[in-house]
């Protein structure tokens, strides 16, 4: 639902001319560098993308399913790790307090949160938990007005940079399952949290990921969100339904960057006498990118607004999230192919975008765990 065009529509031609004009000429330097500079940190908070999410009640823009999912097409149109900056906020690190917070919680944070001055991450998996998250192990265990946390969660998104957690830890440590978790809002500067040191990944570099390591952090009881034990894992369910939206948009706007990049390329770049873009089965790779991203684009837009009438979208979310990523690693690997030779050196920038979309197709459940999702609603529907 797109609650005022015009609004909307200065915020994209804003969030354009800032994508096109300050991150697309920095991917190099963050790609080398490792850095998000400084002043493109503070333009993102400037254009209240921190805050798109976040209800103008709290200070933000109160984005809709289909608003968020129209800036992050936009967002796309850059390196993906741009959108990770703010992104982990607003997509997955605040939408806890949002969904199933207290009001108390959402005054608290919501704000700071929507102005950038605070950071939120998601922490669910763990060295042992990943697809499987039902099965985290880390405890956090009641002692007075506290909960005493003990645990390391893995591959958390700018967890270096991060002033809150959205954490999932286990209160009931006699309940094995997804209803002994419970979610927490825990501050980075808890005393008994560390963050280990950043992985080296394959790309997105500018996105940090580490461990946090929990060794007796003592969390006040009021951190828990929603002041309910054993919701925790149905929130972080809710959280990442709604992250895979958002997630699929951001791989067609990259997928709709590589095509343009690998067209530009097949126009300009001439062989046996004539541009590339002549020859029919580089034509096929450009029709075929085309048409998924086309379709891509309409799913996910759908899904949004199905979203925004308050339908259940679990199987819509997981279908965009496994398609939409899918479809941009093969674009990539079809950009590569018309760059040829060009397309495996770094000049370019293709084999960037090709190590940045592999991320894609993992995290926030990986495909596997889409056809899973999607799967069992399916039988489960069938069947009632
Ligand atoms: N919304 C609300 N509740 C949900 C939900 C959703 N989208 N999905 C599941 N739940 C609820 C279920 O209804 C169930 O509640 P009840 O016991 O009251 O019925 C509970 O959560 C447990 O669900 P389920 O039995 O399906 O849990 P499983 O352990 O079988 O796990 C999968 C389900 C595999 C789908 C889940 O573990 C998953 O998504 N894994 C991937 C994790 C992931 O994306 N990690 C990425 C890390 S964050 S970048």
């Amino acid at each position: 639902m797109i609650r005022d065009p015009e609004t909307l529509q200065a915020l994209l031609d804003s969030v354009n001319r800032f994508v096109r004009e300050r991150l697309v000429p920095a991917e190099p330097i963050v790609a080398e560098t490792d850095e998000i500079p400084e002043d493109l940190q503070r333009g993102m908070k400037e254009l209240g993308l921190f805050g798109l999410t976040i209800p103008e009640e709290y200070g933000g823009f109160g984005a809709t399913m289909e608003e968020e999912v129209m800036v992050m097409l936009a967002m796309g149109q850059t390196s993906p790790c741009f959108r990770s900056l703010f992104g982990t906020t607003v997509g997955i690190g605040s939408q806890g307090i949002l969904l199933d917070g207290s009001e108390a919680q959402k005054k608290k944070y919501l704000p700071k949160l929507a102005t950038g001055e605070l950071m939120a991450s998601f922490a669910l998996t763990e060295p042992e938990a990943g697809s499987d998250a039902a099965s985290l192990r880390t405890t956090a265990i009641r002692d007075g007005d506290h909960y005493i946390v003990n645990g390391t969660k893995r591959f958390i998104t700018n967890a270096p940079q991060a002033g809150i957690f959205t954490l999932m830890a286990r209160t009931n440590p006699e309940d094995k399952g997804a209803s002994g978790v419970s979610a927490f809002i825990v501050e980075a500067d808890t005393k008994g949290i560390s963050i280990g040191r950043k992985d080296r990944k394959m790309g997105q570099r500018g996105a940090h990921t580490a461990d946090v390591i929990f060794e007796n952090a003592r969390v006040p009881a009021s951190q828990l969100i929603g002041g309910r034990e054993g919701q925790g894992f149905k929130t972080a369910m809710k959280v990442l339904e709604k992250g895979r939206i958002h997630i699929a948009a951001i791989c067609v706007g990259v997928a709709e960057r590589m095509l343009r990049d690998a067209l530009q390329y097949a126009i300009q770049r001439k062989q046996f006498g004539q541009p590339i873009a002549e020859f029919q089965l580089v034509q096929a790779m450009l029709a075929d990118s085309q048409a998924e991203i086309y379709a891509a684009r309409c799913m996910v837009i759908d899904a949004a607004r199905r979203r925004d009438e308050g339908l259940n979208v679990s199987t819509e979310a997981s279908c965009c999230k496994m398609f939409a990523s899918e479809m941009c690693g093969r674009v990539a690997d079809r950009a590569v192919q018309i760059f040829g030779g060009s397309g495996y050196v770094a000049d370019h920038g293709i084999e960037r975008f090709y190590r940045d979309v592999r991320l894609f197709r993992l995290y926030e459940g990986t495909t596997q765990i889409q056809q899973i999702v999607i799967a069992r609603n399916l039988v489960r529907e069938a069947t009632r």
